[in-house]
Protein backbone atom coordinates (compact mmCIF):
# COMPACT_ATOMS: atom_id res chain seq x y z
CA UNK A 1 0.00 0.00 0.00
CA UNK A 2 2.38 2.20 0.91
CA UNK A 3 4.99 1.58 -1.78
CA UNK A 4 1.92 1.76 -4.46
CA UNK A 5 1.24 5.15 -3.24
CA UNK A 6 5.04 6.09 -3.11
CA UNK A 7 5.60 4.99 -6.53
CA UNK A 8 2.58 7.03 -7.71
CA UNK A 9 3.70 9.88 -6.34
CA UNK A 10 7.28 9.98 -7.78
CA UNK A 11 5.70 9.65 -11.17
CA UNK A 12 3.67 12.38 -10.63
CA UNK A 13 6.42 14.38 -9.29
CA UNK A 14 7.98 12.95 -13.02
CA UNK A 15 4.81 14.57 -15.13
CA UNK A 16 5.56 18.22 -13.25
CA UNK A 17 8.86 18.29 -13.96
CA UNK A 18 8.15 16.93 -17.83
CA UNK A 19 5.12 20.12 -18.08
CA UNK A 20 7.09 22.69 -16.36
CA UNK A 21 9.90 24.65 -18.03
CA UNK A 22 12.13 23.10 -20.94
CA UNK A 23 10.63 19.95 -20.62
CA UNK A 24 7.75 21.63 -22.86
CA UNK A 25 9.70 20.79 -25.92
CA UNK A 26 9.78 17.14 -25.48
CA UNK A 27 6.26 17.04 -24.28
CA UNK A 28 4.92 18.66 -27.39
CA UNK A 29 6.90 16.00 -29.40
CA UNK A 30 4.59 13.34 -28.00
CA UNK A 31 1.42 14.52 -27.66
CA UNK A 32 1.35 14.25 -32.26
CA UNK A 33 2.82 10.58 -31.82
CA UNK A 34 -0.25 9.53 -29.49
CA UNK A 35 -2.42 10.84 -32.97
CA UNK A 36 -0.53 7.77 -34.61
CA UNK A 37 -0.96 5.25 -31.82
CA UNK A 38 -4.69 6.54 -31.11
CA UNK A 39 -5.56 6.19 -35.14
CA UNK A 40 -6.06 10.03 -35.19
CA UNK A 41 -4.59 12.34 -37.46
CA UNK A 42 -2.85 11.69 -40.60
CA UNK A 43 0.95 10.65 -41.66
CA UNK A 44 1.94 13.79 -41.72
CA UNK A 45 0.67 14.89 -38.09
CA UNK A 46 1.59 11.49 -36.96
CA UNK A 47 5.27 10.60 -38.00
CA UNK A 48 6.79 13.09 -40.05
CA UNK A 49 6.35 16.44 -38.08
CA UNK A 50 7.60 14.26 -34.65
CA UNK A 51 10.06 13.24 -36.62
CA UNK A 52 11.37 16.53 -37.72
CA UNK A 53 11.10 17.92 -34.53
CA UNK A 54 12.49 15.32 -32.98
CA UNK A 55 15.97 16.15 -35.38
CA UNK A 56 16.04 19.75 -34.83
CA UNK A 57 15.76 19.62 -31.23
CA UNK A 58 18.85 17.42 -31.30
CA UNK A 59 20.41 19.34 -33.22
CA UNK A 60 19.31 22.68 -31.35
CA UNK A 61 20.89 21.39 -28.10
CA UNK A 62 24.15 19.79 -29.69
CA UNK A 63 24.74 23.17 -31.36
CA UNK A 64 24.62 24.62 -28.07
CA UNK A 65 26.36 22.41 -25.93
CA UNK A 66 29.16 22.92 -27.84
CA UNK A 67 28.48 27.19 -27.60
CA UNK A 68 28.47 26.73 -24.02
CA UNK A 69 31.71 24.40 -23.76
CA UNK A 70 33.99 27.37 -25.46
CA UNK A 71 31.68 30.47 -23.41
CA UNK A 72 31.35 31.23 -19.92
CA UNK A 73 28.09 29.31 -19.10
CA UNK A 74 26.73 30.58 -15.76
CA UNK A 75 23.25 32.41 -16.32
CA UNK A 76 23.68 32.09 -19.81
CA UNK A 77 20.49 32.88 -22.00
CA UNK A 78 20.84 29.31 -23.52
CA UNK A 79 21.64 27.41 -20.37
CA UNK A 80 17.95 26.99 -18.94
CA UNK A 81 16.18 25.34 -21.70
CA UNK A 82 19.19 23.12 -22.79
CA UNK A 83 19.14 21.55 -18.94
CA UNK A 84 15.56 21.34 -18.51
CA UNK A 85 14.84 19.32 -21.85
CA UNK A 86 17.78 17.49 -21.51
CA UNK A 87 17.34 16.18 -18.24
CA UNK A 88 13.88 15.41 -18.18
CA UNK A 89 12.45 14.05 -21.80
CA UNK A 90 12.85 10.64 -22.44
CA UNK A 91 13.93 11.35 -26.40
CA UNK A 92 16.69 13.37 -25.57
CA UNK A 93 19.03 10.61 -24.71
CA UNK A 94 21.83 11.73 -27.03
CA UNK A 95 22.63 15.44 -25.23
CA UNK A 96 22.59 14.22 -21.88
CA UNK A 97 25.27 11.12 -23.14
CA UNK A 98 26.91 14.28 -24.34
CA UNK A 99 27.04 15.65 -21.06
CA UNK A 100 27.92 13.08 -18.89
CA UNK A 101 30.82 12.60 -20.90
CA UNK A 102 31.80 16.10 -20.70
CA UNK A 103 31.38 16.78 -17.62
CA UNK A 104 33.75 13.56 -16.88
CA UNK A 105 36.60 15.64 -18.09
CA UNK A 106 38.46 17.65 -16.17
CA UNK A 107 38.57 21.00 -17.16
CA UNK A 108 39.67 24.56 -16.38
CA UNK A 109 36.38 26.19 -16.43
CA UNK A 110 35.83 28.75 -14.38
CA UNK A 111 33.33 28.12 -11.41
CA UNK A 112 29.70 28.32 -11.94
CA UNK A 113 29.60 31.29 -9.51
CA UNK A 114 27.19 30.93 -5.76
CA UNK A 115 24.26 28.33 -5.99
CA UNK A 116 21.30 30.72 -5.72
CA UNK A 117 18.22 30.43 -3.54
CA UNK A 118 14.61 31.96 -4.11
CA UNK A 119 13.70 35.75 -3.85
CA UNK A 120 11.66 34.88 -1.31
CA UNK A 121 14.00 33.35 0.56
CA UNK A 122 16.62 36.55 0.83
CA UNK A 123 13.34 38.42 2.17
CA UNK A 124 12.52 36.23 4.69
CA UNK A 125 16.18 36.17 5.99
CA UNK A 126 16.12 40.22 6.06
CA UNK A 127 13.12 39.89 8.11
CA UNK A 128 15.00 38.01 10.91
CA UNK A 129 17.09 41.38 11.98
CA UNK A 130 14.07 43.25 12.95
CA UNK A 131 14.90 44.42 16.89
CA UNK A 132 11.84 41.89 17.85
CA UNK A 133 13.62 39.13 16.62
CA UNK A 134 17.41 40.10 17.57
CA UNK A 135 15.95 40.50 20.91
CA UNK A 136 14.66 36.94 21.31
CA UNK A 137 18.05 35.42 19.62
CA UNK A 138 19.85 37.46 22.63
CA UNK A 139 17.71 36.01 25.52
CA UNK A 140 18.52 32.10 24.12
CA UNK A 141 22.20 32.94 24.23
CA UNK A 142 22.38 34.56 27.08
CA UNK A 143 18.99 33.78 29.58
CA UNK A 144 18.95 34.99 32.58
CA UNK A 145 18.76 32.69 35.72
CA UNK A 146 18.71 33.24 39.87
CA UNK A 147 21.29 31.32 40.42
CA UNK A 148 23.53 30.14 37.42
CA UNK A 149 23.30 33.34 35.51
CA UNK A 150 22.39 36.09 37.22
CA UNK A 151 23.68 38.77 35.18
CA UNK A 152 22.11 37.19 31.97
CA UNK A 153 19.10 38.87 29.99
CA UNK A 154 15.58 38.94 30.79
CA UNK A 155 12.65 37.82 29.02
CA UNK A 156 9.78 40.44 28.45
CA UNK A 157 9.75 40.02 24.80
CA UNK A 158 8.03 36.91 24.55
CA UNK A 159 4.65 36.50 24.91
CA UNK A 160 4.60 33.16 26.64
CA UNK A 161 2.90 32.62 30.21
CA UNK A 162 5.00 31.07 32.56
CA UNK A 163 2.76 31.69 35.50
CA UNK A 164 1.06 28.56 35.43
CA UNK A 165 2.86 26.17 34.20
CA UNK A 166 3.13 24.34 37.19
CA UNK A 167 -0.27 23.25 37.15
CA UNK A 168 0.23 21.62 33.68
CA UNK A 169 3.29 19.85 34.86
CA UNK A 170 1.29 18.32 37.78
CA UNK A 171 -1.60 17.05 35.34
CA UNK A 172 0.93 15.38 33.15
CA UNK A 173 2.93 14.31 35.71
CA UNK A 174 -0.14 12.63 37.11
CA UNK A 175 -1.75 11.45 33.44
CA UNK A 176 0.27 11.47 30.47
CA UNK A 177 1.69 8.15 30.89
CA UNK A 178 -1.43 7.15 31.52
CA UNK A 179 -3.18 8.41 28.60
CA UNK A 180 -0.82 8.16 25.91
CA UNK A 181 0.62 4.43 26.54
CA UNK A 182 -2.52 2.18 28.23
CA UNK A 183 -5.58 4.40 26.75
CA UNK A 184 -7.91 2.68 29.12
CA UNK A 185 -6.24 -0.67 29.49
CA UNK A 186 -4.13 -1.59 26.22
CA UNK A 187 -1.54 0.47 24.73
CA UNK A 188 -3.72 1.87 21.68
CA UNK A 189 -0.98 1.97 18.98
CA UNK A 190 -3.57 2.63 16.22
CA UNK A 191 -5.03 5.79 17.39
CA UNK A 192 -1.33 7.26 17.57
CA UNK A 193 1.37 6.03 15.20
CA UNK A 194 -1.78 5.81 12.07
CA UNK A 195 -2.61 8.37 9.93
CA UNK A 196 -5.41 10.22 11.16
CA UNK A 197 -7.87 13.40 9.54
CA UNK A 198 -5.39 15.99 9.37
CA UNK A 199 -7.63 18.59 10.51
CA UNK A 200 -7.65 17.01 14.04
CA UNK A 201 -9.49 13.84 15.44
CA UNK A 202 -13.53 14.80 15.79
CA UNK A 203 -13.00 13.82 19.15
CA UNK A 204 -10.17 16.53 19.73
CA UNK A 205 -12.22 19.05 18.16
CA UNK A 206 -14.94 18.74 20.73
CA UNK A 207 -12.81 18.81 23.62
CA UNK A 208 -11.60 22.48 21.76
CA UNK A 209 -15.00 24.10 21.23
CA UNK A 210 -15.73 22.60 24.86
CA UNK A 211 -12.77 24.41 26.27
CA UNK A 212 -13.51 28.02 23.92
CA UNK A 213 -17.21 27.67 25.25
CA UNK A 214 -15.47 27.73 28.63
CA UNK A 215 -13.61 30.69 28.35
CA UNK A 216 -15.75 32.89 27.06
CA UNK A 217 -17.87 31.94 29.90
CA UNK A 218 -20.23 29.46 28.02
CA UNK A 219 -21.34 33.03 26.03
CA UNK A 220 -21.05 31.13 22.80
CA UNK A 221 -21.41 27.27 22.25
CA UNK A 222 -19.14 26.58 19.69
CA UNK A 223 -19.66 23.85 17.14
CA UNK A 224 -16.91 21.36 16.60
CA UNK A 225 -17.83 20.55 12.67
CA UNK A 226 -16.18 24.23 12.29
CA UNK A 227 -13.36 23.76 13.60
CA UNK A 228 -9.93 23.04 11.81
CA UNK A 229 -7.20 22.50 13.97
CA UNK A 230 -3.81 23.68 12.76
CA UNK A 231 -0.34 22.86 14.16
CA UNK A 232 -0.08 26.83 16.55
CA UNK A 233 -2.35 29.70 15.97
CA UNK A 234 0.26 30.47 13.24
CA UNK A 235 -0.76 28.36 10.40
CA UNK A 236 -4.58 29.16 11.79
CA UNK A 237 -3.62 32.55 10.65
CA UNK A 238 -1.79 31.79 7.49
CA UNK A 239 -4.23 29.68 6.29
CA UNK A 240 -6.86 32.22 6.44
CA UNK A 241 -4.76 35.11 4.65
CA UNK A 242 -4.40 32.25 1.83
CA UNK A 243 -7.60 31.66 1.81
CA UNK A 244 -9.49 35.14 1.71
CA UNK A 245 -6.84 36.86 0.16
CA UNK A 246 -5.09 36.47 -3.62
CA UNK A 247 -1.47 37.56 -4.03
CA UNK A 248 -1.47 41.55 -3.89
CA UNK A 249 -4.47 41.46 -2.20
CA UNK A 250 -4.72 43.24 1.45
CA UNK A 251 -5.35 43.21 4.67
CA UNK A 252 -6.26 46.33 6.66
CA UNK A 253 -4.83 45.67 10.38
CA UNK A 254 -4.93 48.41 12.95
CA UNK A 255 -1.62 49.26 15.17
CA UNK A 256 0.03 48.90 17.10
CA UNK A 257 -0.40 44.74 16.57
CA UNK A 258 1.22 41.92 16.82
CA UNK A 259 5.02 41.84 15.35
CA UNK A 260 4.44 38.44 13.93
CA UNK A 261 1.79 39.01 11.16
CA UNK A 262 4.62 40.05 8.96
CA UNK A 263 5.04 36.82 8.87
CA UNK A 264 2.15 35.11 9.31
CA UNK A 265 0.09 37.02 6.77
CA UNK A 266 2.80 37.46 3.99
CA UNK A 267 5.53 35.80 3.77
CA UNK A 268 4.50 32.47 2.26
CA UNK A 269 1.00 33.83 0.68
CA UNK A 270 2.32 37.36 -1.17
CA UNK A 271 -0.53 39.06 0.94
CA UNK A 272 0.07 42.52 1.44
CA UNK A 273 -0.78 44.67 5.17
CA UNK A 274 -2.01 48.30 5.42
CA UNK A 275 -1.43 49.21 9.27
CA UNK A 276 -3.84 51.48 10.15
CA UNK A 277 -2.64 53.55 13.05
CA UNK A 278 -4.43 53.77 16.18
CA UNK A 279 -3.35 56.44 18.61
CA UNK A 280 -2.56 56.87 22.26
CA UNK A 281 -4.88 59.62 22.67
CA UNK A 282 -7.69 57.24 22.02
CA UNK A 283 -5.90 54.81 24.22
CA UNK A 284 -5.10 52.72 21.05
CA UNK A 285 -9.02 51.87 20.75
CA UNK A 286 -9.90 51.02 17.32
CA UNK A 287 -11.56 53.48 15.13
CA UNK A 288 -13.95 52.83 12.13
CA UNK A 289 -12.66 56.26 10.78
CA UNK A 290 -9.30 55.05 10.33
CA UNK A 291 -10.08 51.75 8.95
CA UNK A 292 -12.33 53.47 6.47
CA UNK A 293 -9.69 56.01 5.50
CA UNK A 294 -7.07 52.86 4.81
CA UNK A 295 -9.85 51.69 3.03
CA UNK A 296 -10.15 54.24 0.70
CA UNK A 297 -6.48 55.18 0.14
CA UNK A 298 -6.23 51.20 -0.75
CA UNK A 299 -8.69 51.75 -3.22
CA UNK A 300 -6.80 54.82 -4.82
CA UNK A 301 -3.98 52.96 -4.98
CA UNK A 302 -5.20 50.27 -6.71
CA UNK A 303 -4.67 47.72 -3.58
CA UNK A 304 -7.64 45.24 -3.23
CA UNK A 305 -8.53 44.67 0.18
CA UNK A 306 -10.06 41.42 1.36
CA UNK A 307 -10.49 42.01 5.00
CA UNK A 308 -9.42 43.37 8.32
CA UNK A 309 -7.44 41.79 11.32
CA UNK A 310 -8.23 42.24 14.61
CA UNK A 311 -6.72 40.85 18.02
CA UNK A 312 -9.42 40.63 21.26
CA UNK A 313 -7.79 40.55 23.83
CA UNK A 314 -5.39 43.31 21.59
CA UNK A 315 -1.60 42.38 21.64
CA UNK A 316 0.33 44.42 22.57
CA UNK A 317 -1.82 46.97 24.14
CA UNK A 318 -4.18 44.15 26.12
CA UNK A 319 -7.73 46.20 25.63
CA UNK A 320 -10.79 44.24 24.66
CA UNK A 321 -13.27 45.42 21.58
CA UNK A 322 -16.14 46.81 23.13
CA UNK A 323 -19.86 45.44 21.62
CA UNK A 324 -20.50 48.46 19.85
CA UNK A 325 -17.18 48.41 18.13
CA UNK A 326 -17.77 44.71 17.46
CA UNK A 327 -21.19 45.58 15.64
CA UNK A 328 -19.65 48.96 13.96
CA UNK A 329 -16.62 46.94 12.49
CA UNK A 330 -19.58 44.08 11.16
CA UNK A 331 -21.54 47.04 9.64
CA UNK A 332 -18.23 48.39 7.78
CA UNK A 333 -17.29 44.50 6.49
CA UNK A 334 -20.65 44.38 5.44
CA UNK A 335 -20.75 48.15 3.64
CA UNK A 336 -16.91 46.90 1.85
CA UNK A 337 -17.87 43.76 1.04
CA UNK A 338 -14.80 42.05 3.04
CA UNK A 339 -14.12 39.37 5.74
CA UNK A 340 -12.91 39.89 9.35
CA UNK A 341 -10.02 37.66 11.21
CA UNK A 342 -10.28 38.14 14.63
CA UNK A 343 -7.59 36.83 16.24
CA UNK A 344 -8.95 35.90 19.91
CA UNK A 345 -6.26 33.56 21.11
CA UNK A 346 -5.75 35.65 24.25
CA UNK A 347 -9.61 35.50 25.07
CA UNK A 348 -9.26 33.08 28.42
CA UNK A 349 -6.07 35.51 29.74
CA UNK A 350 -8.39 37.96 30.09
CA UNK A 351 -7.42 39.40 34.07
CA UNK A 352 -9.33 42.77 34.65
CA UNK A 353 -13.38 43.19 35.20
CA UNK A 354 -14.18 44.08 31.96
CA UNK A 355 -16.51 41.92 29.98
CA UNK A 356 -14.67 39.81 27.17
CA UNK A 357 -17.10 39.42 23.77
CA UNK A 358 -15.95 37.01 21.73
CA UNK A 359 -16.71 37.86 17.48
CA UNK A 360 -18.75 34.56 17.57
CA UNK A 361 -20.98 35.76 19.94
CA UNK A 362 -22.49 38.73 17.59
CA UNK A 363 -21.88 35.99 14.29
CA UNK A 364 -24.71 33.75 16.05
CA UNK A 365 -26.90 36.51 15.73
CA UNK A 366 -26.78 36.97 12.01
CA UNK A 367 -26.64 34.16 9.81
CA UNK A 368 -25.89 36.93 6.44
CA UNK A 369 -22.51 37.81 7.72
CA UNK A 370 -21.10 34.60 9.32
CA UNK A 371 -19.57 33.61 6.07
CA UNK A 372 -17.09 36.63 6.36
CA UNK A 373 -16.14 36.31 9.87
CA UNK A 374 -13.72 33.72 11.04
CA UNK A 375 -11.92 32.88 14.24
CA UNK A 376 -8.54 32.73 15.33
CA UNK A 377 -7.51 30.17 18.29
CA UNK A 378 -5.29 28.43 20.19
CA UNK A 379 -3.89 26.76 23.47
CA UNK A 380 0.08 28.41 23.27
CA UNK A 381 -1.65 31.11 25.81
CA UNK A 382 -4.80 30.21 27.26
CA UNK A 383 -3.61 26.64 28.32
CA UNK A 384 -0.07 27.89 28.41
CA UNK A 385 1.08 25.27 25.92
CA UNK A 386 3.02 26.81 23.20
CA UNK A 387 4.90 23.75 22.41
CA UNK A 388 2.07 21.34 21.56
CA UNK A 389 1.40 23.56 18.83
CA UNK A 390 -2.43 23.70 18.89
CA UNK A 391 -4.16 26.49 16.71
CA UNK A 392 -7.59 26.80 15.85
CA UNK A 393 -9.93 28.03 13.10
CA UNK A 394 -13.28 28.36 13.43
CA UNK A 395 -15.73 29.59 10.66
CA UNK A 396 -19.01 29.06 9.19
CA UNK A 397 -17.71 29.82 5.39
CA UNK A 398 -17.82 25.99 4.26
CA UNK A 399 -15.70 27.15 1.32
CA UNK A 400 -12.88 28.62 3.47
CA UNK A 401 -13.68 25.23 6.06
CA UNK A 402 -12.92 23.12 2.69
CA UNK A 403 -10.12 24.58 2.00
CA UNK A 404 -8.39 25.07 5.06
CA UNK A 405 -9.13 21.22 6.05
CA UNK A 406 -6.66 20.57 2.68
CA UNK A 407 -4.00 23.06 3.68
CA UNK A 408 -3.86 21.42 7.09
CA UNK A 409 -2.09 18.36 5.36
CA UNK A 410 1.28 21.09 6.36
CA UNK A 411 0.20 21.52 9.68
CA UNK A 412 -1.23 18.76 11.48
CA UNK A 413 -1.06 18.49 15.51
CA UNK A 414 0.21 14.80 15.92
CA UNK A 415 -1.72 12.06 17.38
CA UNK A 416 -0.04 11.63 20.70
CA UNK A 417 -0.63 15.23 21.35
CA UNK A 418 -4.29 15.36 20.47
CA UNK A 419 -5.17 11.94 22.77
CA UNK A 420 -3.11 13.74 25.63
CA UNK A 421 -4.94 16.72 24.97
CA UNK A 422 -8.80 15.12 24.97
CA UNK A 423 -7.79 13.82 28.25
CA UNK A 424 -6.10 16.72 29.46
CA UNK A 425 -9.74 19.26 28.12
CA UNK A 426 -12.15 16.39 29.21
CA UNK A 427 -11.07 16.52 32.54
CA UNK A 428 -13.26 19.57 33.45
CA UNK A 429 -12.15 19.77 37.48
CA UNK A 430 -8.49 20.41 36.24
CA UNK A 431 -9.68 22.91 33.13
CA UNK A 432 -12.28 24.95 35.51
CA UNK A 433 -9.11 24.95 38.11
CA UNK A 434 -6.65 26.02 35.47
CA UNK A 435 -8.98 28.69 34.02
CA UNK A 436 -9.89 30.24 37.80
CA UNK A 437 -6.34 30.33 39.28
CA UNK A 438 -4.03 31.29 35.86
CA UNK A 439 -6.53 34.69 35.97
CA UNK A 440 -5.79 35.24 39.02
CA UNK A 441 -1.82 35.35 38.68
CA UNK A 442 -2.02 37.31 35.25
CA UNK A 443 -4.08 39.96 37.56
CA UNK A 444 -1.74 39.72 40.63
CA UNK A 445 1.67 39.62 38.23
CA UNK A 446 0.00 42.91 36.46
CA UNK A 447 -0.61 45.09 38.86
CA UNK A 448 2.53 44.37 40.66
CA UNK A 449 4.25 44.89 37.15
CA UNK A 450 2.24 48.03 36.57
CA UNK A 451 3.55 49.53 40.18
CA UNK A 452 6.65 48.65 39.43
CA UNK A 453 6.89 50.80 36.29
CA UNK A 454 4.76 53.36 37.93
CA UNK A 455 6.97 54.51 40.40
CA UNK A 456 9.82 55.09 37.61
CA UNK A 457 7.27 57.36 36.33
CA UNK A 458 6.65 54.92 33.25
CA UNK A 459 3.29 54.72 32.28
CA UNK A 460 0.92 51.68 31.09
CA UNK A 461 -2.53 51.81 28.85
CA UNK A 462 -4.63 49.79 30.96
CA UNK A 463 -4.83 46.57 30.23
CA UNK A 464 -7.64 43.86 30.70
CA UNK A 465 -6.28 40.56 28.87
CA UNK A 466 -3.23 39.01 27.54
CA UNK A 467 0.44 38.98 29.17
CA UNK A 468 1.56 42.82 28.30
CA UNK A 469 2.17 45.80 29.50
CA UNK A 470 1.81 48.42 26.87
CA UNK A 471 3.93 51.44 28.07
CA UNK A 472 4.51 54.82 27.18
CA UNK A 473 8.87 55.53 27.58
CA UNK A 474 8.54 58.94 25.34
CA UNK A 475 10.09 60.67 27.92
CA UNK A 476 13.07 58.17 28.03
CA UNK A 477 13.93 58.50 24.45
CA UNK A 478 16.68 61.07 23.41
CA UNK A 479 14.92 62.24 19.81
CA UNK A 480 11.09 61.54 19.77
CA UNK A 481 12.02 59.24 16.57
CA UNK A 482 12.00 55.40 15.43
CA UNK A 483 15.68 55.60 16.13
CA UNK A 484 15.52 57.38 19.37
CA UNK A 485 13.00 54.79 20.27
CA UNK A 486 15.60 51.71 19.09
CA UNK A 487 18.26 53.45 21.30
CA UNK A 488 16.45 52.87 24.01
CA UNK A 489 15.50 49.08 22.95
CA UNK A 490 19.65 48.81 22.86
CA UNK A 491 20.19 49.72 26.07
CA UNK A 492 17.91 48.21 27.64
CA UNK A 493 18.74 44.94 25.85
CA UNK A 494 22.85 45.82 26.48
CA UNK A 495 22.65 47.91 29.39
CA UNK A 496 20.12 46.88 31.80
CA UNK A 497 19.71 42.80 29.97
CA UNK A 498 16.16 43.26 29.34
CA UNK A 499 14.40 41.82 26.54
CA UNK A 500 11.61 44.46 25.79
CA UNK A 501 9.64 44.70 22.06
CA UNK A 502 10.34 48.24 20.64
CA UNK A 503 6.63 49.79 19.26
CA UNK A 504 8.14 50.08 15.94
CA UNK A 505 7.76 46.38 15.81
CA UNK A 506 4.12 46.71 16.67
CA UNK A 507 4.03 49.49 13.53
CA UNK A 508 3.05 52.12 16.55
CA UNK A 509 3.37 55.02 14.09
CA UNK A 510 4.25 56.95 17.32
CA UNK A 511 7.71 56.35 18.98
CA UNK A 512 8.84 55.49 22.97
CA UNK A 513 5.97 52.76 23.32
CA UNK A 514 7.27 49.38 24.36
CA UNK A 515 5.32 45.77 24.82
CA UNK A 516 6.53 44.31 28.46
CA UNK A 517 5.58 40.57 28.76
CA UNK A 518 5.25 40.16 32.47
CA UNK A 519 3.63 36.94 32.14
CA UNK A 520 7.18 34.49 31.80
CA UNK A 521 7.87 36.79 35.41
CA UNK A 522 7.69 35.42 38.88
CA UNK A 523 6.78 37.48 41.77
CA UNK A 524 10.92 37.71 42.79
CA UNK A 525 12.33 39.23 39.25
CA UNK A 526 9.31 42.35 39.27
CA UNK A 527 11.52 44.19 41.47
CA UNK A 528 14.95 43.17 39.70
CA UNK A 529 12.99 43.85 36.30
CA UNK A 530 12.66 47.41 37.26
CA UNK A 531 15.85 47.98 39.32
CA UNK A 532 17.45 47.26 35.98
CA UNK A 533 15.09 50.02 33.88
CA UNK A 534 15.78 52.33 36.78
CA UNK A 535 19.29 52.19 36.07
CA UNK A 536 19.03 52.96 32.37
CA UNK A 537 16.35 55.34 32.70
CA UNK A 538 18.58 57.61 34.81
CA UNK A 539 20.96 57.72 32.08
CA UNK A 540 18.74 58.64 29.87
CA UNK A 541 17.55 61.27 31.74
CA UNK A 542 20.82 62.51 32.82
CA UNK A 543 21.61 62.90 29.02
C1 LIG B 1 34.02 34.84 -19.14
O1 LIG B 1 34.01 35.41 -17.86
C2 LIG B 1 35.13 36.18 -17.54
C3 LIG B 1 35.03 36.64 -16.09
O2 LIG B 1 33.75 36.45 -15.58
C4 LIG B 1 35.23 37.34 -18.54
O3 LIG B 1 36.40 38.09 -18.24
C5 LIG B 1 35.29 36.82 -19.94
O4 LIG B 1 35.25 37.88 -20.85
C6 LIG B 1 34.11 35.89 -20.23
N1 LIG B 1 34.22 35.29 -21.54
C7 LIG B 1 33.24 35.19 -22.40
C8 LIG B 1 33.52 34.51 -23.65
O5 LIG B 1 32.13 35.63 -22.14
C1 LIG C 1 17.35 31.22 -16.76
O1 LIG C 1 17.28 31.24 -15.35
C2 LIG C 1 17.53 32.50 -14.82
C3 LIG C 1 17.59 32.37 -13.28
O2 LIG C 1 16.67 31.43 -12.84
C4 LIG C 1 16.45 33.45 -15.30
O3 LIG C 1 16.69 34.76 -14.76
C5 LIG C 1 16.47 33.51 -16.81
O4 LIG C 1 15.40 34.32 -17.27
C6 LIG C 1 16.34 32.13 -17.39
N1 LIG C 1 16.51 32.19 -18.83
C7 LIG C 1 15.71 31.55 -19.69
C8 LIG C 1 16.05 31.67 -21.12
O5 LIG C 1 14.75 30.91 -19.32
C1 LIG D 1 -11.39 53.04 24.70
O1 LIG D 1 -12.35 51.99 24.78
C2 LIG D 1 -12.71 51.62 26.09
C3 LIG D 1 -13.60 50.41 26.00
O2 LIG D 1 -14.53 50.54 25.00
C4 LIG D 1 -13.39 52.80 26.77
O3 LIG D 1 -13.73 52.46 28.09
C5 LIG D 1 -12.43 53.98 26.76
O4 LIG D 1 -13.06 55.11 27.30
C6 LIG D 1 -11.95 54.28 25.36
N1 LIG D 1 -10.92 55.33 25.43
C7 LIG D 1 -10.98 56.45 24.73
C8 LIG D 1 -9.92 57.46 24.98
O5 LIG D 1 -11.85 56.65 23.92
C1 LIG E 1 28.43 6.75 -20.39
C2 LIG E 1 29.12 7.42 -19.28
O1 LIG E 1 30.18 8.02 -19.41
N1 LIG E 1 28.53 7.35 -18.10
C3 LIG E 1 29.06 8.00 -16.92
C4 LIG E 1 28.12 9.07 -16.45
O2 LIG E 1 28.59 9.65 -15.22
C5 LIG E 1 28.70 8.70 -14.18
C6 LIG E 1 29.06 9.46 -12.92
O3 LIG E 1 29.95 10.49 -13.15
C7 LIG E 1 29.73 7.62 -14.57
O4 LIG E 1 29.85 6.68 -13.50
C8 LIG E 1 29.30 6.94 -15.83
O5 LIG E 1 30.26 6.01 -16.23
Amino acid sequence: MTQTRYSRSRNSDTEKENTGGGGGAAMRVIVPLQGVVQGRGGLVLGSIIPCALFYFLQFYLKRHRNDLDDQNNSNSPGLNSTTGSASSGKLAELPALTRNLSRGLPSPRSPRGPVSVSGRVSRIVKGADSPYYVGLRRVKEDPYDELSNPNGIIQLGLAENKLSLDLVKHWLAENAEQVILRNGKELSISRIATYQPFDGLMEFKVAVAGFMSQVTAKAVSFDPSQVVLTAGATPAIEILSFCLADVGNAFLVPTPCYPGYDRDVKWRTGVEIIHVPCRSADDFNLSIAALDRAFNQAKKRGLKVRGIIISNPSNPVGNLLSRDTLYSLLDFAREKNIHIVSNEILAGSTHGNEEFVSIAEIMDLDDVDRKRVHLVYGLSKDLSLPGFRVGVIYSHNEEVLAAAKKLTRFSTISSPTQCLLISMLSDAKFVQTFITINRERLQRTYALFVAGLKKLGIKCIKSSGGFYCWADMSGLIRSYSEKGELELWDKLLNIAKVNVTPGSCCHCIEPGWFRFCFATLTEKDIPIVTDRIQKVSETCKLN
